[in-house]
């Protein structure tokens, strides 16, 4: 197939760096970050003192992914995008559009429109045919870091450009919530904000890097998340600029939680 997303062709071997570091917001909102790895130049920490923080613990592991890693895993997303073409996302009910791109890969994609809102569904809401498979790469790096037998159903592709971002939500259209819910970081960095499982919970703030890893699992699986901005220009891996993240999971129930 031709097409216009000629981001090079990476090597298809995955050298996943295993190495994990863990963010646990403890009671008295310490943060520990057991890798070399920086958390944040801008981690805005709640008020210790605060009884209100909720402490969602995830997991963050910093530089996961080599840079060939992540190459290859561009020109895998490149290669969806000729068949799955990005798309422009609306609010239920208001119709506003986002001002993030998306497409999928899976059984199952994420769609939202002013008609049926928030959604799973099993084709692109464009081009009406089937999402494409995820890629092996993305499924190796599920059994290594979410820690849960089944495999996921579906790849949400958020393509970040500009001044995109992301307004703060709960990952909460899947019928099994007790799945873990894994990101990967692409392209430039961007300003992450988690809370707790209230909106108005406080908030912590890292910066995401291309080739990090972030699971959402366990108290922080409902936690309120977003992009604050994208950090335009600190990345040279997309070859035109910008940040794909990918979010792979679980939307029907699973039988066999943990591997
Ligand atoms: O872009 C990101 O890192 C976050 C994406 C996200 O929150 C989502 O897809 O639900």
């Amino acid at each position: 197939m031709c097409g216009v997303y000629r981001w090079g062709a990476g090597p298809r071997q995955w050298p996943i760096r295993t190495t994990p570091a863990t963010i646990r917001h403890t009671s008295s909102l310490q943060i520990g970050v057991h890798n070399t790895r920086t958390l944040v130049t801008e981690t805005l920490i709640v008020d210790a003192a605060s009884p209100q923080h909720k402490s969602p613990a995830f997991r963050y592991l910093p530089n996961a992914l080599t840079e060939p890693a992540q190459q290859a895993l561009v020109a895998e997303i490149g290669n969806i995008l000729l068949s799955a073409p990005l798309f422009r996302p609306a609010m239920p009910r208001t119709g506003t559009p986002f001002s993030v791109q998306m497409t999928n890969c899976g059984r199952l994609g994420w769609v939202s429109d002013q008609a049926g809102g928030y959604r799973y569904q099993p084709t692109h809401p464009v081009t009406g045919r089937p999402f494409p498979s995820m890629p092996a790469s993305l499924l190796a790096i599920w059994r290594a870091h979410a820690g849960w037998a089944a495999e996921p159903e579906a790849c949400l592709i958020n393509f970040y450009s500009g001044t995109a971002k992301m307004g703060s939500h709960q990952d909460r259209d899947e019928a099994d919530l007790s799945a873990p819910v894994v990101s990967v970081s692409l392209g430039d960095e961007a300003v992450f904000h988690v809370g707790g499982t209230k909106r108005t919970d406080p908030k912590a703030r890292l910066i995401l890097r291309s080739g990090d890893i972030l699971v959402l699992e366990g108290s922080s699986r409902l936690a309120f998340h977003g992009i604050d901005r994208v950090r335009t220009g600190t990345s040279r891996l997309i070859p035109d600029g910008g940040r794909i993240n990918l979010t792979m999971r679980r939307v029907t129930a699973s039988t066999a939680p943990t591997v």
